[in-house]
């Protein structure tokens, strides 16, 4: 584990997302959900995963979430504009929503347009909302809320776009959007694309690209700021959440401690991992990691709570904080894996390991699947998807 450097000691009590004002999650009748997600599942000591396939066909996949509603079911987003339902006992994924018509025909592998994510709202199971990020017909960043239709599949004709946002070229789109544990809607969007930053997004306080958004998707026309986003008495847009991103593929929300875990794509030479923290400033381009990149570069740039170099991989696939049911020894164990292009990802954790972030329980340098990106279930199971071979997995206890 030498190549990698350990970086910072960080007091857990300033990463904590900010919980004031949490809009949906303070109604005692609804929030004791989580106590019995777990009941009648045995538990499997160790920590040796494996992977169980649990579907195929799929068409690059690019995200996958459940809809929190009881159903079990998984969802898949595909990059060309398809999200497909697995129904608990399912092995064929079905198609459930589609908009292949308004969405860019995504090129060859690497191509990082497309429809990239997707989210249900926290009330999905009585209002029927759903959130997709997509790129347009012409490659702009489209961020747009659907509705299902009577049959409960998503509704192509429900289109109510949040915002729009020009694409000055194909790469570095961002990618995630998903509800915070406050009901927010967090977004990441990348620099813009090129190489280096070419278009001056990293540090621009005045565009949309290059941060991690909050908004209010319950109030307001066509969204509202929340009221302690960070940047209400500062230059930088009032969506922002935090800045200075390059091209932040993954993020996830630690589904027990609702701290913010962002995968921030890097340059030539190192990825990142960085933690939700208000109004920082992840420091691109001035900064890639820890290492001063192009332009002044000083401690007013928040560092990375781990990075590796490019000797070890190319693109980071971020993950989630396991904190299922199937295997306790994992808890807290971040996963993520890379990109290289080849079905040769690594599957990878770290952990905090008495104040620092440092290699976790799995270390697996070729897990023989390309993955771009993880899910949970609603058990908070981990899933993973192999981009190019189209196949979806769960994690399971390597000694089941
Ligand atoms: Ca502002
Ligand atoms: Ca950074």
């Amino acid at each position: 584990m030498s190549p990698f450097r350990l970086l910072l000691t960080l007091l857990s009590s300033t990463l904590i997302l900010p919980l004031a004002g949490c809009p949906s999650d303070d109604d005692d009748t609804t929030d004791d959900d989580d106590a019995d997600v777990c009941a009648g599942i045995e538990p499997v000591s160790g920590t040796d995963v494996d992977k169980q396939l649990i579907g195929a066909g799929l068409d690059r996949p690019v995200d996958i979430a459940n809809a929190a509603d009881g159903s079990n079911r998984v969802f898949v987003v595909e990059q060309t504009g398809v999200i497909r339902e697995l129904r608990a006992g399912d092995t064929q994924a079905r198609r459930w929503f589609d908009i292949n018509d308004r969405v860019v025909n995504p090129g060859g592998m690497g191509d990082e347009r497309g429809m990239l994510a997707m989210a249900f709202h926290p009330d999905f199971a009585d209002n029927g909302k759903f959130y997709v990020h997509y790129s347009d017909s012409s490659g702009d960043t489209t961020v747009s809320e659907f509705t299902t239709d009577a049959d409960g599949a998503g509704d192509p004709d429900s289109e109510r776009v949040l915002f729009t946002v020009d694409q000055p070229a194909s790469n570095h789109n961002g990618g995630s959007i998903k509800f915070g544990p406050d009901g927010y809607l967090y977004i990441g969007l990348g620099d813009g694309g090129a190489a280096d930053d070419a278009f001056g997004n990293g540090q621009n306080p005045d565009s949309m690209l290059a941060k991690i958004l909050r908004i209010d998707v319950d109030n307001g026309s066509p969204y509202g700021i929340p009221s302690d986003n960070p940047f209400l008495a500062d230059p930088v847009i009032d969506e922002a959440f935090m800045w200075g991103m390059r091209n932040p593929w993954r993020f996830s929300f630690d589904r027990q401690t609702g701290q913010l875990w962002v995968a921030d794509v890097g340059q030539n030479r190192t990825e990142e991992i960085d933690i939700g923290l208000a109004g920082a400033n992840f420091g691109w381009p001035n900064k890639e990691g820890s290492d001063c990149y192009q332009g002044p570069c000083d401690d007013s740039f928040e560092d990375p709570i781990f990075e590796y170099s490019h000797a070890q991989g190319i693109s980071i696939s971020g993950g989630y904080v396991y904190r299922g049911c199937k295997m306790p020894d994992l808890h807290g164990n971040y996963f993520f894996s890379d990109f290289p292009y080849a079905p040769s990802s690594p599957l990878w954790t770290i952990k905090n390991n008495g104040g620092s972030f440092g290699p976790g329980d799995v270390w697996i340098g070729n897990w023989g699947i390309l993955i771009a990106t993880f899910g949970e279930d609603e058990q908070g199971e981990l899933l993973t998807a192999d981009y190019d071979g189209g196949d979806l997995y769960r994690m399971v206890p390597a000694s089941r």
